[in-house]
């Protein structure tokens, strides 16, 4: 069934129409109660969604959209482990693997608590030998330095989870991501390091993804430069997959192996083994309390009425400006410098889900699914692009997250932080209307021909919607919850919008093409089996190629 010829939608479509005119500055004016109608206090954290542009009415009408497509049943239907993603027959559980061990869940005839807690034991040993010292390198050092090697799901939440929490880490290990193809990457990290005391994570799902096994095989051959000999990766390498075959192959020790699951996918996998980098970095004691701020969030997720519901309620508030409002773009602006990977960490999350171009019957849809998500931390993005976010001719609905306690609380620098976040959202909710700025502008004496010509410029428009979200401490529960509440936040919307948010079909092509072009590169022939644009392309790194040769 079409969502979008539902009554619901209509009605939406109807009451888009009716409150369009409405600034959010006069429904404050209007409700002293507006704060409080439309925030949730959840533990430390605060979701104030009351600078959107709602009312009452608008969110019984989301939630009514949200019951119809029968959000919370599919919600437990992925909880409990039915094959949603119906393109490859997978459940869906990454929420079992933070979990407290000791539930009953079977699925491909494991028990899943078992063999979760087997892993999580297995990472926790490793972590113990390789942060105490006792696991010892080929010239008998400890270790100091842990290499992951992965790329996309199986590199984006690792890097920017050890990001955000830096100042959690022991300080026995330094961590490092390598993932693009680009020799940079690895040639760059690897001036850094000694062979001696490196350990490297090789991280990859499938084992067979093109980047991660030229890192790793290149990482692998400047080890022997120095080790010399192979019986010395065992003490240098280990993987994490599930893919025990391809791991044995490439050479590393089964027993060096931390295995996951086809239900986990990649984008979600920080949680998994998947997580051993994280988890070395800040100690397995604080990788479990991430797991904790994460299943915290899936009860409040799974029992909370939707009306009161995080997740659901910043999902239904993305579709009201995407399909309502036709605003394809949502910024993520976090206010702690921490978390400067988590726009990034969350493109791949909600625009990787969601992204789709037809519904989980194959069916072409005629509505607007996964926006645009960008974003760069609070204050430098006030710097470069918040222009844009208040004056372009349309808006872009933004999330604000910053915490209220600063790890590095130097002199003023929080509270310049904090009052900079908080006047953006002011700012971005009242702007600044013509009488306003005229009265400014005569109250500095501006000479009248100029202030005419002036005006238009420093006028807002204001009414640009803003969630924020504040809590106590940027520590690995907070964490740990926070992208939960954006997990959530993707599955809602992939419900609404009938899509199936869990394979990555589009990542294909572009692999596939790249695969057939790599012997074309290197061959002697001129290539002409293309398009003029890309034979011509082609030819001329093949002639730049063989001229370095020559
Ligand atoms: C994520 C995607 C994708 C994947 C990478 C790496 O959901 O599936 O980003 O994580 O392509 O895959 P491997 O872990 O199999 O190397």
């Amino acid at each position: 069934m079409d969502v979008s010829q539902s009554a619901v939608w209509s009605a939406l479509v109807t009451h888009k129409q009716e409150i369009e005119k409405l600034h959010i500055r006069e429904l404050f004016q209007q409700d002293g109660e507006r704060f409080k109608r439309f925030s949730i206090q959840w533990g430390e954290l605060l979701l104030d969604y009351s600078k959107n542009r709602i009312t009452p009415r608008t969110m019984e009408l989301l939630l009514d959209l949200a019951r119809s497509v029968e959000l919370e049943k599919k919600r437990d239907e992925m909880f409990h482990g039915a094959q949603i993603n119906s393109t490859e027959q997978r459940a869906v559980l990454h929420t079992a693997l933070r979990r407290p061990p000791g539930y009953s869940l079977q699925v491909d005839g494991l028990d899943l608590s078992a063999e979760i807690a087997d892993v999580l034991a297995q990472m926790k040993e490793c972590c113990e030998r390789v942060i105490s010292g006792s696991w010892k390198g080929y010239t008998g050092k400890r270790m100091t330095d842990v290499v992951n090697i992965g790329i996309g799901g199986s590199d984006l939440g690792p890097f920017m989870v050890t990001e955000a929490l830096r100042p959690f880490a022991h300080g026995q290990l330094q961590v490092h991501f390598v993932s693009n193809i680009d020799g940079t990457h690895i040639s760059e990290t690897l001036k850094k390091l000694d062979p001696e005391t490196t350990l490297f994570v090789i991280a990859s799902k499938t084992f067979t993804t093109q980047e991660t096994l030229t890192n790793a095989m290149s990482a692998r051959a400047w080890f022997l430069t120095h080790a010399t000999s192979q019986s010395h990766i065992a003490k240098h390498f280990v993987a994490v997959s599930t893919n025990r075959a391809k791991v044995v192959e490439f050479g590393i020790d089964e027993a060096n192996m931390f295995r996951f699951w086809e239900w986990v996918g990649g984008r979600y996998s920080l949680w998994s083994s998947i997580g051993l980098s994280i988890a070395l970095f800040l100690g397995f004691d604080r990788f479990q309390e991430l797991l904790n701020g994460a299943y915290a969030m899936d009860e409040h997720f799974c029992h909370e009425p939707l009306d009161r519901n995080i997740p659901v309620l910043l999902a239904l508030l993305g579709v009201w400006y995407n399909n309502f409002f036709n605003v394809s773009s949502h910024a993520v602006i976090p206010y702690d410098q921490y978390l400067h990977r988590f726009p990034a960490y969350l493109q791949q999350l909600d625009m990787e889900s969601n992204g789709k171009r037809v519904d989980k019957q194959g069916q072409t849809v005629a509505y607007a699914t996964g926006p645009v998500i960008w974003g760069e931390p609070g204050t430098n993005s006030q710097h470069a692009f918040f222009q844009l976010l208040h004056q372009s001719p349309n808006f872009i609905p933004a999330d604000f997250i910053v915490p209220l306690k600063s790890q590095n609380p130097a002199g003023e620098h929080h509270d310049i932080l904090l009052a900079n976040c908080f006047a953006q959202t002011e700012a971005l909710m009242k702007g600044k209307n013509e009488q306003e700025v005229r009265l400014e502008l005569e109250a500095a004496e501006t000479e009248p021909s100029q202030l005419e010509a002036l005006l238009p410029h420093k006028v807002f428009p204001g009414n640009r919607p803003t969630n924020t979200l504040l809590f106590g401490e940027l520590n690995p529960f907070a964490l740990g919850s926070l992208i939960a509440i954006y997990e959530h936040k993707v599955f809602v919307q992939g419900i609404i919008w009938g899509v199936n948010s869990f394979d990555q079909w589009g990542v294909e092509l572009g692999k596939q093409l790249a695969k057939a072009i790599f012997p074309e590169i290197q061959g002697d022939e001129s290539v002409s089996s293309h398009d003029s644009s890309t034979n011509a392309l082609i030819n001329a790194y093949r002639e730049a190629r063989m001229k370095k040769m020559a």
